[in-house]
């Protein structure tokens, strides 16, 4: 190999390598679960933008084992001990409750997190109708896990139960 073509190849690399750092730092935010309402729930949820969407991913432990309520609530504050201080979902359009991929849903309506037999749960979903920021954003607002699974129809929030671990959601 001569000297230029190493040269272009070096070249080459580190244009690639830039590339990946900045589509990784994009603007993202997150939260940090605290347990409520008696439990030992913990973990973390990490929100960032993606073609339009957002993608939510999740980690969280000590859950009972199957599916439990995910939601985006309204109000940044978890410091009620049973989670009421986020008040209901997120719903800057004004609709019902239901499934997040029908048209009728509230904006932090979201899919049920599954937990294994050890009671971990490692969630990654893309959603459409919720940013970062703006009208749809969820910064400054809050995520919430429920005791039991969101049936995506009972109003006003899919009779999911308990709020067993709640985190404010903050850009990072
Ligand atoms: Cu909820
Ligand atoms: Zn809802």
């Amino acid at each position: 190999m001569n000297r230029q073509v190493t040269y272009v190849l070096s070249v080459l690399s580190i244009a690639v390598l830039g590339a990946c750092a900045t589509s990784m730092s994009g603007p993202s935010a997150s939260a940090t679960l605290a347990a409520r309402s008696g439990s030992t729930v913990s973990g973390s949820v990490v929100f960032s933008e993606a073609a339009g969407k957002l993608r939510i991913e999740a980690t969280v432990a000590g859950l009972t084992p199957g599916e439990h309520g995910f939601h985006v609530h309204e109000a940044g504050d978890c410091s009620a001990p049973d989670a009421t201080s986020a008040k209901g979902h997120f719903n800057p359009a004004g609709k019902m409750h239901g499934h997040y991929d029908t048209a009728d849903h509230h904006g932090g309506d979201m899919p049920n997190l599954v937990a294994n037999a050890q009671g971990e749960a490692r969630y990654s979903v893309e959603v459409s109708g919720l940013s970062l920021d703006g009208p749809n954003g969820v910064l400054r607002r809050s995520v919430v896990i429920h005791a039991d699974p969101d049936d995506y129809k009972s109003q006003p929030a899919g009779n999911s139960g308990k709020r067993i671990a709640c985190g404010v959601i903050a850009a990072r």
